[in-house]
């Protein structure tokens, strides 16, 4: 969704896997000049991994898996490599190119990081992430992934369902809306130098999408700590809407009366919808909405209903028309 994207020009994921090839084929064009190797042609060596340390605080949770599965805590597709994770991203506040995000947030520093909670709560307070991690337990999660431009993935998530947080502040009766930002600082964050976006990114749920089990703050990936480019130290999941409402590196959280402003729907309200479910079948204004190529993989997937979570999440839509509130 750059601002290419946005005036029509979606970069496909066909396009990326292109680069990809063209830059395998150069590299391995190299390799094979310098050592012949034909096993090094089929197996390229550009390979990511997180040099982070294993996230503290991990527990394994006592559901079996059956549990895991029909609460949507554990999908049983292939997870996503740890390599396609964390360099292909969507980030702003760094670059828009997906290819980048990792390198352009190499040096993005998040030691002393707070989140203020605020607004219609009895206990207004300010969170540092070793508090979070009090507030329940740092679970596992394998969700699916489905950004808005129709690319996805699997993702093993760790994190501390939302609720827990929620309930710690203790909102109050006419609290019906959750307000989340970003950091706004264009010194760590150069992204925010230039107008693509407005800053500082700002999300929003209603307050009872913000209290389901599947709500996710996230804290890490692959048993380890979030790297910048997903979002450290913290950011939002909820794996039944686009990716776009997953938003990162959260500094405030407000509990409110009314719904509060979205990046993505204030900067084109036709194509980019408050409640931005997953939904096949109603198309983005300038896509199909009814398959994704999921990373990794050749071939599209069909896209499903709240992105495979309709037994969870399903109820909380009922009466409403999801073609008008998209
Ligand atoms: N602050 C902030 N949050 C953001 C974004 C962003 O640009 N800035 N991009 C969103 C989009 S469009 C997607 S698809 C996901 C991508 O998450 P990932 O890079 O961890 O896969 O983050 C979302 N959260
Ligand atoms: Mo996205």
């Amino acid at each position: 969704m750059s601002g290419n994207e946005l005036r029509g020009e979606v970069t496909p994921y066909s396009m990326y896997a292109n680069r990809r090839w063209f830059m395998k084929a150069v590299g391995a064009a190299g390799v094979l000049a310098a050592s012949g190797g034909v096993y090094r042609w089929f197996n390229p060596v550009r390979k990511m991994e997180l040099d982070t340390v294993a996230i503290e605080g991990l527990v394994s949770t006592e559901l079996s898996e059956d549990q895991r599965r029909s609460l949507g805590y554990l999908v049983d597709e292939p997870r996503t490599s740890e390599s396609d994770i964390i360099s292909y991203n969507n980030f702003y506040e760094f670059t828009t190119d997906k290819n980048a995000v990792a390198e352009a947030s190499r040096n993005f520093k998040t030691e002393g990081w707070q989140i203020r909670v605020e607004g219609l709560v009895h206990k207004p307070t300010t969170f540092t992430i070793s508090d979070l991690k009090s507030l329940g337990p740092i679970e596992e999660r394998i969700y699916r992934m489905r950004c808005v431009e129709a690319w996805s993935m699997v993702i093993p998530w760790a994190g501390l369902q939302l609720s827990h947080l929620l309930d710690a502040v203790q909102p109050m009766n006419g609290a019906k809306y959750v307000a989340f930002e970003t950091l706004y600082d264009p010194e760590r964050m150069p992204g925010q130098r230039t107008d693509v976006l407005e800053w500082p990114y700002v999300e929003g749920l209603r307050l009872d999408e913000a209290m389901h089990p599947l709500t996710l703050l996230a804290l890490g990936l692959y048993g380890k700590e979030l790297p910048a480019q997903d979002g450290a130290p913290v950011r939002l999941v909820i794996p039944w809407k686009y990716g776009f409402k997953g938003i990162k590196s959260i500094v405030k959280i407000s509990l409110l009366a009314s719904e509060p402003p979205c990046s993505w729907k204030r900067y084109a309200p036709t194509e980019y919808g408050f409640l931005a479910n997953v939904n096949p079948n109603v198309p983005h204004p300038r896509w199909s909405q009814a398959t994704e190529q999921r990373i990794g993989e050749s071939g599209r997937r069909p896209t499903l209903m709240f992105n495979g979570y309709e037994a969870q999440v399903a109820s909380l839509y009922d009466g409403i028309d999801l073609s008008v509130n998209f």
